[in-house]
């Protein structure tokens, strides 16, 4: 357990690599993103992310929210001067983009504005039946300031991200999951039971395997696929030059499973 204020980490799992569990813990306020809160998921993601026994990391909120989007009484403290000055919260919005691990978002409630942007910024999202996407900024008199206008289209495509985008209604896990926002839905008493199990599997393949595909994937959202193809032929060469490649072939040439070393010598 931690002494952050507005999360919680705990660590799940009993094999050599395990899970990184961070809880989002404003409950009052729906977990609306801090700036507290948002250095407190930074420190905690980094420092997951450069555990050796950690394989992978769950992000989840509550029952009721994934989070209500960013904190609105400090973001309606500011005018555009103040804004541009502070470079307003994005000193430590993007730090989840530098975790190299998998990060799967576990959302259940209420992910709207920031809190959708920040499930979408995890590498993928299982969500409860309960889970309302939504990017409700246009009902602020703002628009999206953190991926919303960006990424929702591309996990979504044009029509679904703007229906969302301007009408500022929400969108079920059902239609998030048919429109490809979220890999699965499951009841929400089993919500973390399931997200914890695709962690568990995830933790028992190549560390160095997990992070170039994620790097790949990631990748491909950001460069033409002729790029990304010349860059995942690239990648694929190399993994020909790591002891995890060699120990998963032999290990299926030997019907035995696999004991990966994730990197290490
Ligand atoms: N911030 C602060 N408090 C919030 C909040 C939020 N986003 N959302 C809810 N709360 C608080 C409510 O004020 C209420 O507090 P009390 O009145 O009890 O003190 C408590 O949570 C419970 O909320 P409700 O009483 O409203 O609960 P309901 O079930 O009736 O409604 C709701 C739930 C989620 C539909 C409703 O609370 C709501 O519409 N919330 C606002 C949702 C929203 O507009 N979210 C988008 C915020 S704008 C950027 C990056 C990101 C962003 C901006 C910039 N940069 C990197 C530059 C992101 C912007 C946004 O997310």
């Amino acid at each position: 357990m931690s002494s952050y204020e507005c999360i919680i980490t705990a660590v799940h799992g009993d094999g050599p690599r395990k899970t990184a569990l961070i809880t989002l813990n404003r409950p009052k306020a729906l977990n609306a993103l801090s700036d507290p809160l948002f250095d407190e998921l930074g420190e905690a993601l980094l420092a997951f992310d450069a555990d050796d026994s950690i394989g992978c990391i769950v992000l989840t909120g509550s029952e009721r929210a994934f989070a209500a989007g960013a904190d609105i009484p400090t973001l309606a403290q500011h005018d555009f001067q103040s804004a541009v000055r502070t470079d307003m919260i994005t000193r430590n919005w993007e730090h989840i983009l530098r975790v190299k691990k998998p990060v799967i978002a576990a959302v259940a409630g209420f992910a709207l504005g920031g809190g959708c942007e920040l499930a979408m910024m995890c590498d993928f999202i299982i969500a409860a039946d309960t889970a309302k996407f939504g990017q409700p900024e246009v009902k602020l008199g703002v628009t999206p300031g953190a991926g919303g206008t960006q990424r929702l289209p591309r996990a979504v495509g044009k029509a679904k991200a703007m229906d969302l985008l301007l009408t500022a209604r929400m969108m079920d896990a059902t239609e998030a999951e048919r429109s490809g926002l979220v890999s699965r839905v499951v009841p929400a008493d089993k919500l973390l039971e399931e997200t914890l199990a695709a962690a568990e599997a995830i933790n028992g393949f190549s560390a160095p395997a997990l992070q170039l595909i994620k790097e790949l994937v990631n990748r491909s959202f950001e460069s033409g696929l002729k790029e990304g193809v010349t860059s995942e032929r690239r990648v694929f060469h190399a993994v020909f030059g790591t002891d995890d490649q060699r120990e998963g072939m032999d290990a299926f040439l030997n019907k035995r499973p696999p004991v990966f070393k994730h990197g290490k010598r």
